[in-house]
């Protein structure tokens, strides 16, 4: 089973959490450790991304000792097309569908796509939506961000994606946001669509991904919680509440 379909055939039955790290953040054995806690605590995948600046050498060295204590999939979360490694499991292939920049809509994508497909590394696509406030990821991205209140406009991204043919779709508030994507615009993405969708950004504790699993959030992505807390009391409380919904 590819890590698609690992992914497909667990939310047959629970709702997945993801633990997102920044190789830029730690050493590649810290992230390991971290890693391995991780999914002791019950977490499905680790996803590798979030910065802009990460060499090659320091992603594939993160990707190869978090492999050795781990036998979730490791999944890159890429912010461009220059760090891509080919040790990871699978890529999230994304489309930051509300840029401004066709550089972050197919440009990245262009650059890396024949190299992705010829290594044989997974490519899962994505519908990259971001929502208000967007945070960092929404100004690198130059993103022409959804108002909170705009559950239209989400929807409609959403929709398209999955008529383009895309496998998940991500609604990011950003990395550190004040507060999750509002549930009544997971609700409203969820009616629409039938693909699985990742949530993240601002979600801190377990009654915010509850909120968000409740509302129809299949995956919820953390990353600011583990950053700023390690894995902690919170952390497992976050990825249980997850995981027994
Ligand atoms: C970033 O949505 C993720 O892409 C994680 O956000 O760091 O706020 O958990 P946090």
């Amino acid at each position: 089973m590819n890590v698609l379909e690992t992914i497909i055939t667990k939310l047959q039955t629970k709702k997945l959490h993801m633990t997102l790290l920044d190789p830029d953040e730690q050493e590649p054995e810290a992230a390991a450790r971290i890693a391995a806690s991780a999914e002791t605590m019950g977490t499905d995948a680790v996803m590798l991304g979030g910065s802009t600046g990460v060499t090659q050498e320091l992603l594939d060295e993160t990707v190869e000792k978090i492999k050795e204590k781990v036998s979730i999939p490791v999944i890159l979360f890429p912010t461009t097309a220059s760090a891509v490694s080919l040790k990871a499991d699978a890529i999230y292939f994304m489309c930051l569908l509300n840029s401004r920049n066709p550089r972050f809509i197919m440009g990245e994508q262009m650059r890396a796509a024949a190299m992705v497909k010829q290594c044989g590394l997974e490519a899962i696509s994505m519908g990259y939506i971001i929502v208000e406030p967007g945070m960092e990821a929404g100004t690198i991205g130059e993103a022409d961000v959804v108002k909170r209140d705009d559950v239209k406009s989400a929807v409609g991204y959403s929709v398209a994606a999955e008529l383009l043919g895309m496998n998940l779709i991500y609604l990011e508030a950003g990395s550190g946001a004040p507060e999750p994507v509002p549930s009544e615009m997971i609700f409203a993405v969820k009616e629409a669509v039938d693909i699985p969708i990742l949530v993240g950004g601002g979600i801190r504790d377990a009654e915010k991904a509850g909120i968000a699993v409740n509302a129809g959030a299949d995956i919820i992505v953390t990353g600011s919680i583990v950053e700023e807390h390690g894995i902690s009391a919170r952390f497992r409380d976050i990825v249980k509440t997850i995981n027994e919904f």
